[in-house]
């Protein structure tokens, strides 16, 4: 099956109208690349360590390595999982990929053979790049225990010091092609069509294995252009990446793309460490960072310990990804001396800013309104009907740039979408007086663990594989430190001794399961209780538990 035959478009006379109104302008993002090139030309573009290239450098590079990948037979429409951590190379391939139509799966550096493999089957990738090792873990042999499993899996490319037999190694393939001129009008000649799949990102998934999103040049490029526009971000922006810059948040909300496009610098972090992120807003006078709340809190504690720290060059700080609390959010600019933006966005499409004319109560108190004229919104009840204005109600949404349904799924869509083509959001919202929305909960089955995203259906299926389990419920209990954790409870077996936390973890580890996900708590109960219905009562449990 090829890749168009997953993929669910927009109406026709929608496109038409998103190519009319300009939300969708025909460019791809190889063509941002180099229109940024021309223009920004020696500035800086991307700071990485010691590392610095400038705009010129960055398209030069993306089109060597784009010819390298096309010489190794890779084509339009191609896959490749990516999963690499902040590094330039990360930028270099997206960009290589995007010039001659190969479609990188943006995975998590989190994950692990159990989503990889996934990953891999549902979408008949021809590689995966990995880095050799992060923290200890050896990702360059997890990618080969997934390659030998998966027939589909030609190549595995490696960014490191320690390139195994077999392995490629992508920093070699990164140079200049032999004629940078003569190569860029190959390359353009055989561009992709702005409607193809630019990127895969990954839902928060509700059900098992995270869903693959496509997005294409079209959609994305609106989605970053946009972003960049209502964050006034411009060629005096300094980006700080420090959430994973495969997540939707960094990578393009306005992130890394809409940085490039606005002419700015990226500087990339290699985690949200407090200490490391902090040090670099201050050596690089970086002027806007994104952190989900977990993170924030820290950078503010951080602070807090370390006044000294000159971070006066940040002017704003993004936060997004889960809900944060107000009391949180009031401290930002009396700590950092920053402004904040709240963001309230997801990797399906609709991203919701607040702006900085709010007043600083709307700012602390809602998630923000859509950035897009075109983005449409309808609050309704559990019969989706709208609510009345102001009442709590499930979020529905379509526009230019969300999605129509996930990659190969179409169990799924027909309940993520309606007929009409809204997107069920999952997520529990009210208009705020001020015209922006609040997030007040959630319908879908997930932990939002510090803005990471675990299905409450994967984490039980993993546990029902363990022989003593004879009925779980994974649910979310509030947390200091995450938001919320990620609490199991658990009805044994007749005759079955206790199970541990450290047993559950170590049986996730040997299950290849992402360390995000393993469990924090562990409740052994009688029995779990039920609706009328004749379900989990998650909500009681979460009661009882909390
Ligand atoms: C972002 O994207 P995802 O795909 O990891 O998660 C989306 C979900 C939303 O549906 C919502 O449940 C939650 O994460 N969420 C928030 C939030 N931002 C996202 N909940 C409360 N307050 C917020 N500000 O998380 C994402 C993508 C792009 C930009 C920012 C976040």
């Amino acid at each position: 099956m090829g890749i168009a035959e997953g993929l669910v478009s927009w109406p026709e006379e929608l496109v038409k109208r998103y190519r009319e109104f300009g939300y969708w302008n025909g460019k791809t993002l190889g063509q941002y690349l180099w229109e940024a090139a021309d223009r920004f030309k020696d500035n800086e573009a991307v700071t990485d360590g010691d590392i610095h290239l400038s705009y010129r450098e960055l398209a030069i590079l993306s089109d060597g390595l784009a010819l390298e990948l096309s010489r190794r037979g890779f084509r339009q429409n191609d896959c490749m999982v990516v999963q690499l951590p902040n590094c330039w190379e990360f930028i270099v391939l997206l960009f290589a990929c995007a010039r001659i139509g190969v479609i990188p799966i943006m995975a998590l550096p989190g994950h692990r053979s159990n989503e990889i493999t996934y990953f891999v089957d549902h979408s008949g990738a021809k590689a995966v790049a990995v880095p050799d090792e992060i923290k200890g873990f050896d990702h360059q042999s997890m990618a080969w225990q997934v390659a030998e499993k998966c027939p589909s899996i030609q190549d595995v490319f490696v960014v490191g010091d320690c390139i195994a037999d077999g392995s490629i190694d992508l920093r070699s393939l990164i140079h200049p092609a032999a004629n940078e001129e003569v190569a860029r009008q190959m390359l353009d000649d055989g561009e992709p069509s702005s409607d193809s799949v630019a990127v895969f990102l990954l839902s928060g998934g509700t059900t098992g294995l995270p869903k693959l999103i496509p997005r294409s040049h079209d959609d994305y490029g609106y989605n970053f252009r946009q972003s960049s526009n209502i964050c006034n971000f411009d060629s005096s922006t300094v980006y700080l990446v420090a959430l994973p810059a495969s997540h939707n948040f960094p990578l393009a909300c306005p992130g890394l793309l809409g940085t490039l496009y606005s002419g700015g610098r990226v500087v990339m972090a290699k985690s949200p460490e407090p200490d490391g992120c902090l040090k670099l807003i201050e050596m690089e006078r970086v002027t806007v960072a994104a952190a989900v709340p977990a993170v924030a809190q820290r950078w503010l504690d951080a602070k807090v310990q370390n006044p000294g720290r000159d971070l006066s060059s940040l002017k704003v700080i993004q936060v997004g990804g889960a809900r944060m609390a107000p009391e949180l959010a009031a401290k930002v600019r009396p700590t950092l001396g920053c402004s904040l933006q709240q963001v309230f966005g997801m990797a399906e499409g609709l991203l919701n800013y607040t702006s900085f004319d709010d007043q600083e109560d709307v700012i602390c108190e809602t998630q923000g309104r859509p950035m897009s004229p075109a983005d449409e919104i309808l609050i309704v009840d559990e019969f989706d009907v709208p609510v009345a204005d102001g009442e709590m109600g499930q979020l529905l949404t379509r526009g230019p740039y969300t999605l129509r349904g996930y990659f190969k799924a179409p169990e799924h869509n027909a309940r993520s979408f309606t007929n009409d083509g809204w997107y069920r959001t999952g997520d529990v919202v009210r208009w705020h007086p001020s015209g922006n929305l609040v997030v007040e909960g959630r319908t879908k089955d997930l932990i939002n663990r510090a803005g990471e995203k675990i299905s409450a259906e994967e984490i039980e299926n993993l546990l029902y594989r363990l022989e003593s389990v004879a009925q779980v419920a994974a649910i979310a209990l509030p947390d200091d430190r995450f938001g919320e954790r990620n609490c199991v409870v658990v009805v044994m077996r007749e005759g079955m001794a206790g199970l541990t936390l450290e047993e559950v973890r170590k049986a996730m580890e040997d299950f290849g399961v992402a360390k995000y996900k393993y469990p924090d708590q562990i409740e052994i109960v009688d029995s779990l209780p039920t609706t009328n219905v004749g379900k989990i009562d998650k909500a009681l449990l979460r009661r009882q538990l909390s």
